[in-house]
């Protein structure tokens, strides 16, 4: 535990205005870890020669061996200058893989020390990183680390680094700068709208001018943007050396700047008198002096120099360091005496970072309000709690609230109550031992007897031992945001979904988890066994844990899975969901080598689900056992962890399985050489009608008409249904996509208000809702789409995808999907409305979401297809089959709801007269239920649809960032060409000889890719490929050629330049679908070998 004993870090937590929960954060490689290490080697933990090389915080084996973090780990830390402080620190990953490692620690914080190269200056992560904070709304102080590599790699005169160094500031400000502006704007346009509204109900009668003039930049002025930037000034950026453990923070008056003040005197590089201004004297107290030390030691190695500059600065080098022959070990020991890093970055933390007290309103509203809902709309009692949370105290009764960001799996044996014991601990147990059974030697018979049986459970532990041995136990990372956190307490877990307000009305008052209480969907019970201060690699059982601190909870992980809040008061909300930005997207199969084993795989599965924050694992429809992960990288760590820790058996991982979508494109007007195509493709869809009728498929039950509009019928003839494709344009793809949560929101709405709820939705939600009718009114302009926002009928698949289903049925008026939108009596008109529903709607919806949900390609799930349902009739006899899956008192609805369908068709309106009066008729056909065939009849007029329009199949895209040096850039972009990479644009960075490439990949090409740059390139250039969006390719799978030039120029069939056909049948052939293609290509060759002998 270093110098810092146990005790004295329990009695720091008991004081949270000297805690300060922080993480670092960083592009990767830019040094946290290698920060962190000399962070920890100031509380004696590892030994400060070491720090930079141990990189004590990457405990695993493969980030030690790989180089890069993998996971976020916690440390707590004493620091003291004038008062004692306990810093609760967290490193995190940078590689963009493990983002989602950044988000759990990010969530736990209350500020954040941001790293950046020097030489790499902002990067794409960095960007991330901050964003990230930003949204979470914690304070971030920054560290512009290896400016070493100045000196020695880029060889810049101080100056010229000084230069350097302003403009990586000005980098970091401008991002900070601009998710600053957009948050004030928002603000702003916030405040407009309430003062807007307002004015409208002071003077409903007044019609409002439209010459408002929005004066935008008043907010920004008005708004305190002071302790927002980065600036030495303010005491918040140090500059610093990791490797070489030297830091400094120029605004600091205390010691560093009495050093160079000492320094200046016997480096006598210049008076200090000279210096003119202020970049002079940054340049020239600090700058020059640590060039010269590089300068002497490093680079000339003057030995008088050397010992001059030793004596001078009063540092003790022992002789073994001047000896030495790396230079670097020396300019080491003298930097991190003179210049201490862990002295710069702690005082700056504890002096700029926030403690837990200091926790805004702002923060903790945001925390505490999940989804649509208002802070002010949630009850009473837990608006209380955003007090519980101010005051950060830690009394007997103040409720009890943690969040827990991920569980993480330790080994079982290296717990601290599996430790092995200690000479003292051991001597008290033998004691205690032998008191025991001189006692049970003392005992009579019978009572032996039964204390036999009771040894016996003690026997069947020891027994299953070795099994508990190797066993993984899971361990939640949390944090304790009020209240006191004891060992064997029990807490309510509060699942995502959880609502305060059922919870509060199910249970009785003031009940705990210690009592009985009701089962509340989303709520459970569990008692949290141990807790453990999180000291890297290592854990320290404690019995309590106050508020404002960093934790580890064991006996949690029949209860959560990944993240949760816990809480003794039922009244606590679940907190906002983490916000990951990266998303999960490669796919492999996986199975055990030994199919016996699969059980052992499965368990497996399921436990790396729980500890990893980012993985999914799910069971396909073809029963493979799937997992997702953010890339390559992390594919292979979890890969690893399933084989040594969590199945330990042989396990073997499909190619990856590379995801596709499925769209049309408007119809060509020429094709490839350029002939008019005419009706080409339609005789396409004609003769593939006519191959379904001759596999014995009824072709009388569909109708294709020339424009491409589908009918058809269900087998009993008593439903029909036509349903157009029509592409969506892109743009509207694109805000679908990016709109999904709050089309999710949407229809969470909507399904409260069909249910007759009601819902009080924040005003921001109503307006975002309203913004994107707007935006997509604005988008869907043209003689085709009038109207179309307003006939929505859904979105697919499962309901929030980017696919439209309109609803052009003539005379068909259901509730409108945006009626959250409509002013006054929401849910009276809603319910009004809802009698306008026919009563199978659902069933189209359904056989959308089906058909949405995989394609005709290649079963892969559509994006921007819009299928307008133009027709559709119900036949009389359908209905009573219908009603006799629904409520009886449907039948008595009807009445109400043929008066509503005003100027519906009629077969509509006299099929339910009839259906009245002939309700006997319900005995079933063979075909089943009529909303099952509907269902049916739906998704197969949609694939026809879709079918009927030229196909093409979409590619996921990745963007990347290569950072590359002029002498290896060729090589990136042969890689890149061969891999059928596009080169967006190249720009070199100022001051230094890399160039950044930005480039986009097919996610299908991208297997290797990094490896291969790394090693075309000699570790020069190292990419990271980022999730970017999906891209039409735009050649036709089912092109066939026509000509007889097309014919000798491509092949009978083809494929060997379709791009796009390869991958759909590699889809198909990995799916077991039907593939179209030649096995044996000329039979006539084909012999016999024995034959020919
Ligand atoms: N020259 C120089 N190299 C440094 C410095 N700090 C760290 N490094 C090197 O940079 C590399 C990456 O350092 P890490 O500390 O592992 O970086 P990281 O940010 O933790 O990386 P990830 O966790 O993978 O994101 C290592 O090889 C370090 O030795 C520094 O101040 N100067
Ligand atoms: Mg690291």
């Amino acid at each position: 535990m270093g110098h810092t004993s146990l005790d004295k870090i329990i009695a720091l937590q008991r004081n949270p205005a000297n805690i300060r929960n922080l993480c670092i954060l960083a592009h990767v490689d830019h040094g946290k870890t290698t920060l962190a290490d000399c962070l920890v080697a100031s509380n004696g933990i590892i030994s400060t020669r070491l720090a930079g090389k141990l990189r004590y915080l990457d405990s695993r084996e493969d980030e030690q061996i790989r180089g890069i973090t993998m996971k976020s780990s916690a440390i707590s830390l004493h620091y003291r200058n004038d008062q004692d402080y306990l810093l609760n620190l967290i490193d995190s990953p940078g590689h963009i893989d493990f983002s989602s490692e950044v988000s759990t620690a990010v969530r736990l914080c209350d500020g954040a020390i941001i790293v950046v190269d020097a030489v790499e200056g902002v990067c794409p992560q960095t960007q991330a990183v901050l964003r990230q904070a930003w949204l979470e709304n914690i304070r971030p102080v920054l560290v512009i680390n290896k400016i070493d590599r100045l000196i020695l790699e880029l060889k810049l005169t101080s100056q010229e680094a000084y230069s350097h160094l302003q403009k990586i500031l000005e980098q970091v400000n401008a991002v900070t700068g601009t998710l600053f502006t957009s948050k004030v704007m928002e603000e702003r346009a916030e405040k407009e709208k309430k003062e807007e509204e307002v004015e409208e109900e002071e003077k409903e009668s007044k019609i409002l001018s439209g010459d408002q003039v929005y004066d935008w930049s008043a907010g920004l002025e008005e708004a305190d943007d002071s302790q927002l930037y980065f600036s030495p000034d303010q005491g918040n950026v140090v500059f610093a050396s990791a490797i070489d453990g030297w830091g400094f923070r120029p605004a600091c008056r205390t010691r560093p700047l009495a050093d160079f003040g000492f320094a200046i005197k016997s480096f006598h590089i210049q008076a200090v008198e000279q210096v003119k201004g202020k970049k002079q004297l940054f340049v020239q107290l600090v700058l020059d002096n640590i060039w010269s030390l590089y300068d002497a030691v490093v680079t000339r190695r003057d030995k008088e120099k050397v010992e001059k500059v030793i004596a001078s600065l009063g540092v003790k080098v022992l002789a073994r360091d001047s000896r030495h022959s790396d230079p670097k070990v020396l300019l080491s020991a003298i930097c991190s005496q003179w210049l201490p890093l862990a002295q710069a970055v702690l005082s700056m933390v504890c002096e700029k970072l926030p403690s837990p007290i200091d926790m805004t309103a702002e923060r903790v509203e945001k925390l505490m309000s999940v989804g649509p809902r208002r802070f002010d709309s949630l009850p009473e009692q837990t608006q209380e709690l955003k007090r519980a949370f101010l005051q950060c105290s830690s009394g007997e009764n103040d409720p009890l609230i943690i969040f827990v960001s991920k569980m993480f799996a330790v080994d079982t044996k290296t717990l601290p109550q599996n430790r092995p014991l200690t000479q003292e601990e051991i001597a008290q147990r033998r004691e205690l031992a032998r008191q025991r059974h001189a006692d049970r030697m003392a005992a009579d018979q019978t009572a032996a007897e039964s204390r036999s049986q009771e040894g016996q459970p003690g026997l069947t532990l020891k027994d299953s031992q070795p099994e508990e041995e190797d066993q993984q136990t899971f361990v939640a990372f949390a944090r304790v945001y009020s209240g006191v956190a004891k060992k064997g307490r029990r807490v309510f877990v509060l699942g995502p979904k959880y609502d305060p307000a059922q919870g509060l009305s199910m249970m009785p008052e003031g009940s705990s988890a210690w009592d009985r209480v009701p089962a509340v969907p989303h709520l459970s019970i569990c008692s949290m066994d141990s807790l453990y201060l999180l000291m890297g690699r290592e854990l320290e059982e404690l019995d309590e844990v106050p508020v404002g601190n960093v934790l580890g909870i064991r006996g949690l992980e029949e209860c959560v899975l990944k993240s949760a809040t816990l809480s003794t008061s039922p009244a606590c909300p679940p907190f906002i969901p983490l916000n990951f930005e990266a998303t999960p997207i490669l796919r492999v199969a996986i199975e055990p080598k030994h199919p016996s084993e699969m059980p052992k795989l499965v368990r497996g599965m399921r436990l790396l689900n729980q500890a990893d924050p980012c993985a999914e694992v799910l069971i396909q429809e073809t029963g493979e056992h799937v997992l997702v992960t953010a890339g390559e990288v992390h594919l292979q760590r979890c890969l690893d962890d399933l084989r040594k820790r969590f199945a330990k058996i042989e396990i073997s991982a499909s190619k990856p399985i590379i995801p596709f979508r499925e769209t049309v494109v408007r119809p060509p007007k020429v094709d490839m050489v350029n002939e008019d195509l005419g009706k080409q493709h339609k005789v396409a869809i004609i003769h593939q009608v006519k191959e379904e009728a001759s596999q014995g498929r009824p072709s009388d039950t569909l109708h294709v008409d020339h424009s491409g509009l589908v009918t058809l019928t269900t087998p009993n003839r008593l439903a029909t249904v036509s349903v157009r494709a029509i592409p969506l344009p892109q743009e509207v793809t694109c805000l679908l996509e990016s709109s999904t949560e709050l089309i999710r929101t949407l229809e969470q709405v909507n399904m409260s208000l069909r249910e007759g709820k009601s819902l009080d939705i924040s005003p921001r939600t109503l307006e975002a809702i309203a913004g994107l009718k707007a935006q997509l009114e604005s988008l869907l302009q043209g003689r085709k789409w009038r109207n179309a926002v307003e006939h929505i009928w859904a979105f697919g698949p499962r309901r929030y995808g980017p696919n439209i289903l309109l609803n052009l049925v003539e005379g068909y008026q259901r509730p409108s999907l945006w009626q959250c939108l409509g002013r006054g009596d929401q849910s009276g008109e809603a319910g009004a409305q809802a009698a306008g529903m026919r009563d199978l709607d659902n069933s189209i919806v359904s056989g959308f979401q089906l058909a949405t949900l995989s394609g005709p390609m290649c079963e892969e799930p559509l994006m921007g297809v819009c299928f307008s349902v133009e027709r559709w009739d119900i036949q009389s006899a359908a209905l009573p089959q219908h009603q006799d899956s629904l409520k009886e008192d449907s039948i008595s609805h009807g009445a109400l709801t043929d008066s509503r369908v005003e100027g519906s068709s009629e077969t509509w309106t006299a099929g339910l007269c009839q259906a009245r009066r002939r309700p006997q008729a319900a005995s079933a056909d063979c075909y089943g239920p009529v909303s099952g065939q509907l269902i049916a009849a739906m998704k197969e007029a949609c694939r026809h649809a879709f079918q009927a329009q030229p196909q093409r199949l979409m590619a996921a895209i990745y963007t990347c960032e290569i950072m590359a040096t002029a002498e290896v850039l060729g090589r990136v972009y042969g890689v890149l060409g061969k891999r059928e990479g596009r080169v967006l644009h190249e720009e070199m960075k100022e001051g230094t000889d890399m160039f950044i490439i930005k480039a986009v990949l097919p996610v299908a090409e991208s297997f290797g890719f990094a490896d291969e740059i790394r090693k075309r390139t000699s570790g020069l250039a190292s990419p990271q490929l980022v999730f970017s969006h999906w891209e039409v390719i735009s050649s036709d799978p089912c092109w066939v050629p026509t000509t007889e030039e097309e014919y000798l120029h491509f092949g009978e069939k083809a494929d060997s330049a379709n791009q796009a056909l390869k991958y759909m049948n590699a889809v198909r052939r990995r799916k077991g679908l039907y593939v179209e293609e030649k096995i044996v290509e000329h039979a006539e060759k084909q012999r016999t070998l024995g034959k020919n002998k």
